[in-house]
């Protein structure tokens, strides 16, 4: 799976890698606005952009440890895609490393879970948790169900909610904190996170799930969004135990640049926060 773009500070062997990454040019089942196959490239390019240091961990990603793959082929059906992204994450968790996967669209997530079976942190504006969606099961509207289905309801977190239909409240959702509830006082998510995080976490940014004026490049924009410093909130009460990240719905024909470049940024505070020395 060549790529001719490289995340930025891509330079090691996959051997030497400790934190992989790869795209998942995948977007045969939105439902509103797509195109979120070709954010891979775009977050690649919006990296370029980014100093390697990070000066609030105090930590350089020159010698961090990154690789960069390229993306898995495009598929067209979902069920495909996803045996796809289970054997490539399959492969860097055999291998003691850290995936870090670009969509693409949100389904892609249910891969990676089947093989990590951890507990699921996602950011996201929707609970995702129809049954099925436009005819499939693996739909981008569905992928908090499957992850349920997974690891079990109590070991799946959303937050960021603000869209959610009656049948899914019906169904009875997930665990989740809507976007007023974080922004009026992260406390309760915090005190929450610390206690989900005594397990390991698979963490999926889907970046609806931030307000549109940080991340204005999705398929399904939701006013009243999360401010993108959540993230570190997150990362403080469960970056110890992150096992795996995606980033998904980036749909850069509707970006004006600052969604792809929000998740270079990201992706570069995640590696910065795993790479401080540990006490352990
Ligand atoms: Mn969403």
């Amino acid at each position: 799976m060549p790529s001719p773009l490289k995340f930025c500070d891509s330079s090691d062997s996959y051997e030497n890698a400790k934190y992989i990454i790869f795209g998942v040019p995948f977007d045969a089942t939105v439902s509103y606005r797509s195109g979120t196959k070709f954010a891979p490239n775009e977050i690649r390019k919006a990296s370029y952009n980014m100093e390697s240091y990070s000066i609030f961990r105090g930590v350089d990603l020159k010698n961090s440890g990154i690789f960069d793959m390229g993306d898995i082929e495009e598929y067209h059906d979902p069920e495909d895609m996803l045996e796809e992204v289970y054997t490539v994450v399959d492969g860097i968790v055999s291998d003691h490393k850290f995936p870090i996967m670009l969509g693409g669209e949100h389904s892609i997530s249910t891969g990676a879970i089947r093989r990590i079976k951890s507990r699921v942190v996602f950011i996201d504006a929707h609970t995702d948790f129809r049954d099925s969606y436009m005819g499939t099961k693996n739909s981008h509207a569905c992928v908090a169900r499957r992850a349920t289905e997974i690891v079990g309801k109590e070991n799946v977190v959303s937050v960021g909610i603000r869209s959610v239909s009656m049948e899914e409240i019906r169904d009875g959702p997930q665990k989740y904190f809507t976007s007023f509830e974080v922004n009026s006082d992260s406390s309760k998510l915090k005190t929450f996170l610390n206690e989900f995080g005594k397990s390991p976490i698979y963490f999926s940014i889907d970046f609806d799930g931030f307000d549109p004026a940080y991340a204005p490049g999705v398929g399904t924009p939701e006013p009243f969004g999360l401010n993108p410093m959540v993230v570190m909130d997150i990362l403080d009460s469960v970056g110890d135990k992150l096992v795996g990240l995606d980033l998904n719905e980036i749909t850069p024909t509707f970006d004006n640049g600052n969604t792809s470049m929000l998740a270079a940024r990201i992706i570069q505070e995640v590696v910065s926060y795993l790479e401080l020395p540990r006490n352990e």
